[in-house]
This record gives structure tokens, sequence and C-alpha cells, in this order.
């Protein structure tokens, strides 16, 4: 059964499950934005080799998806840049008329986020890495803030890291970054174990909406939750609210029992009028979607704060 929440999910959850892909042990944790008259998408998929691979989709509706079967191959901007064997966890951004995709990328040294553009999502342009490792959720702001690119992050271990803040960093070019501001870290409870930033933020007249995950430890170990947070608009590490009660937790049967069994990932939300969609991993095995009025979300941050 549901629990208090300002998110509805959609009655036919999950929407995207590993029959979408024919090499796909799960599918989840992925990108989606709007894209021309409809959507476009980078999936995570865990492959039947364990592989962990990006794949493109497109959708006229965001619910009913066309995957490429293929992995996504990217096209590197210059020589010499760091190879990316293991990729999960894509966000996206949509910049003017670029979208940026970052991604968490193992490396023998421990996982580091990736970055590459795509206008098209068929040819992306393989970036720099934005982060060394040991960093594992990377995702840009939608626009400069006072002059600057803007990206959350959080900074990793090469495990299943028992610990982990939510910081923030800048810079002029999408490829030098510094500036970095501790944004906030874990709490008492549901978000007691670690936290790391989910879609890109929304911009809000009440501030950056932020989306983020919180980790918590049982004796069986962790479950994922989805909070809300609103960031000031011009100093976006300065925390205006944040949630005590999460947005979102595993409590139905296709978020409970999977691969990894009680995790609420989201990765995506896409604002349509006053309704934001957002999409989420569910038990690291396939992807639903729950949808809540923008408004409501940033009132309940407000009145259920920390
Ligand atoms: C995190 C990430 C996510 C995953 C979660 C739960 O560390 O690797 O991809 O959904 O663990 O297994």
């Amino acid at each position: 059964m549901a629990n208090e929440t300002v998110f509805r999910r959609y009655a036919k959850n999950p929407v995207v499950t590993p029959s979408a892909v024919p090499r796909a042990n799960s599918i989840h944790n992925s990108a989606i934005v709007k894209y021309g008259d409809g959507f476009a998408g980078v999936f995570r998929v865990d492959e039947i080799d364990f592989r962990f691979t990006l794949h493109v989709g497109f959708s006229d509706d965001g619910i009913h998806w066309k995957i490429d079967p293929a992995a996504l191959e990217m096209k590197p901007s210059k020589p010499g840049l760091p190879s990316t064997p293991r990729t999960y966890d894509p966000r996206l951004t949509r910049i003017d008329d670029t979208y940026y995709l970052t991604w968490c990328a193992d490396s023998p040294q421990g996982p580091c986020i990736g970055l590459a553009r795509t206008q098209d999502f068929r040819e992306f342009i393989q970036m720099e890495n934005i982060m060394p490792p040991a960093n594992r959720n990377c995702v840009i702001f939608p626009r400069k803030i006072n002059g600057s690119y803007a990206v959350l992050h959080r900074p990793s271990d090469r495990g299943h890291t028992p610990f982990g803040d939510i910081f923030y960093s800048s810079g002029p070019d999408l490829t030098h970054w510094g500036n970095h501001r501790f944004v906030f870290g874990p709490v008492q409870g549901w978000q007691s174990t670690k936290v790391g930033p989910g879609p890109a933020p929304i911009e809000t007249p009440e501030g950056w909406l932020l989306i983020y995950h919180g980790v918590w430890t049982s004796c069986n170990g962790y479950l994922y939750y989805a909070g809300g947070a609103l960031l000031d608009l011009d100093e976006p590490w300065k925390v205006i609210a944040r949630t005590k009660d999460y947005l979102l937790g595993p409590t139905e049967p296709y978020e409970r029992v999977g691969d990894v069994p009680n995790v609420v990932f989201p990765s995506s939300a896409i604002v349509e009028g006053k309704t934001l969609r957002l999409y989420y991993g569910c038990a690291d095995t396939c992807i639903s979607i729950a949808d809540a009025d923008i408004d409501e979300v940033v009132a309940f941050i407000k009145e259920r704060r920390l």
C-alpha cells in the first residue's frame, strides 16, 4: 500500500522493464527528457553478461518506449579521453539546444563521472570527465548561475559507499571545475547513510527544486528513498528547506522486490504545466513514474522540512 505522499504512482507501473532490451538483465536508473514533440532517454541497462551499458530510446508519450538494442557508442571530442567500460546512472540536462549527459563510469581507480553532449540523440560527443574518482552521482544545472556552469555531485568510494554528501561545483566551460561547496549531507532517519543528487534541478520562484536520493542502512542492507530540497537560486549550496519526510519510498512490490530490494532511485523529472513527472529506478530492475503538482511538492518540502 502506498503511504502518504504528494506523488501519485502511475497505475500501470513499472513502465519500462527488462523486456524492452533483448540483452537486458535489468533496466533502471535512467535519464529522460522532452525532445521534439515527444521524449528521448538514455537508459541504464545491466546486460546478461553484467556489462553496464547505456541505450538511447524514444517515445511519443513518455510511457511507451522504443529502445535501441545496441549500446550507445560515443564519439570522442579529442584523442586520449578516458575509456568508459562500465557506465551507469545517467542524467540529462538541456542547456539551450544541447543535451548534456553525465554518467557514472567505473574505472580501475574507482567510479568517476563522464560527460557527453548531443543535439539529436544519435551522435553523442564524449567530453572530458567532469569528476575524477571516486564520485558516483553528478547532474548539471539547466542554466549558468552567475555566469558559470554548475553541478551537484557526490564524492564516493570504490565500494558500496557507506557515506556521502552532496557538493556544488562550478566552472566557465564544462571542463574546468572548482569553487567546491558542501550543500548537505546525511541526517537521522531514511537519509542517515548517504545522499546523492537525482534529476537536474528545476528552477522555481522558491529556489532550485532538487529531488535527491537518501539511504538508510537496515540490518539487511541499504534502502533508497526520494527526498526533496529547495536550494538558493544564486548560491545553490545554501539550503532553503529539505524534507524530513521522504517524498517517495519503496512501498510497492516492484520497488521492494528485484535485483536490489527496496530501492526508489529518482533520476529524471519532466515538468509539463504544473505537473512534475518523476522517473525512478525500482529495485535496480525496472523503471516507474509518479506525478505530482509541482506547487504541492514545493509546499511539502517547506512544510515537512527538517
Ligand atoms: C547505488 C548506485 C545505484 C543503485 C543503488 C542501489 O550505489 O549504484 O545505481 O540503484 O546503489 O543498488
